[in-house]
């Protein structure tokens, strides 16, 4: 029975790091379905953990080291595999995930480990080092994969100069790059009350993305909506899908001055960070 039982203990174990893990992918705890998913990770950690405990016998695992160190020890697990699997899509996130989810599992084996404590200077020097490592690691990862991503002809020219005159349509055109590092290029740019623009939306990235403007409460307002499941991800005139390698165009004239926000709200878009601003100057100030 043993072997079987050590057997259903890995499978329950592995499962459960597997939830958290994807929890973390998919959407970073920001829909409630990902939220369930790292709850029944756990579960599954625990019973693999408890099965894992019995099988070997002998030596006897207080509930608290299974419950509080088992907690700690597959939330880590989780965001290390899950930060180190969706590094290339985000990697500004699983640049503090994956560290996060090394120290996390360090700490609950050291402090839940029942088999004889190993030197705490030994395990600080570990920490540290592996740490420092580690970060390193990821820092450079990031580099990489925005360095990468699929943008082959950016003009780095600091955002300002997007801007160009478009005189058949007498609108100003305006150009927003939106790529796979969750950003818009430009994040800010200003405009001036009344002004009719002409939004080119370009997609360089590999998945869809898309730009929606409106009021920064209205953005907030929304992303809460999607993340309580609604499916109104209402597609109007203040937004516009683009599918990977397009552009689209999109005709905008501000009627308020004040601050406006823009969003991309493909699943844990927004909460990664893709958002941006416009500053929109009244006209009676000109
Ligand atoms: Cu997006």
């Amino acid at each position: 029975m043993c072997f079987q039982i050590r057997h259903l203990a890995t499978l329950s174990k592995y499962a459960g790091i597997g939830f958290i893990a994807g929890a973390v992918n998919h959407g970073m705890f920001s829909e409630q379905r990902s939220v369930i998913t790292a709850a029944l990770g756990v579960i599954f950690f625990l019973i693999g953990a408890y099965l894992e405990n019995r099988s070997t016998g002998g030596e006897t695992v207080s509930w608290g080291d299974v419950l509080g160190f088992g907690i700690l020890s597959s939330i880590g697990l989780g965001f290390f595999t899950g930060g180190l699997q969706h590094f290339p899509d985000t990697p500004q996130r699983s640049v503090w995930v994956v560290p996060f989810g090394f120290f996390l599992s360090l700490v609950s084996l050291y402090f839940g480990n029942s088999s004889p404590r190993a030197s705490a200077r030994g395990v600080i020097l570990y920490a540290l080092g592996g740490g420092a490592l580690l970060v390193a690691a990821c820092v450079a990862a990031v580099g990489f994969f925005s360095a990468s991503a699929p943008h082959g002809d950016r003009h780095e020219d600091g955002g300002a100069h997007h801007h160009v005159l478009d005189e058949d349509a007498g609108a100003r055109t305006v150009v927003i790059e939106m790529d796979d590092s969750l950003r818009f290029v430009p994040a800010h740019w200003e405009a001036t009350e009344g002004e009719a623009l002409r939004l080119v939306v370009i997609n360089s990235g590999k998945v869809r993305h898309e730009l929606v403007i409106g009021q920064e409460n209205e953005l907030t307002e929304h992303a809460k909506r999607m993340r309580e499941g609604s499916q109104d991800h209402h597609h109007n005139d203040s937004a516009v899908s683009v599918e990977p390698g397009q552009a689209a165009v999109l005709g905008w004239t501000f009627t308020t001055p004040g601050i406006w926000g823009m969003a991309c709200f493909e699943p844990g878009h927004f909460e990664a960070g893709m958002v941006g601003h416009i500053t929109v100057a009244s006209k009676h100030s000109h």
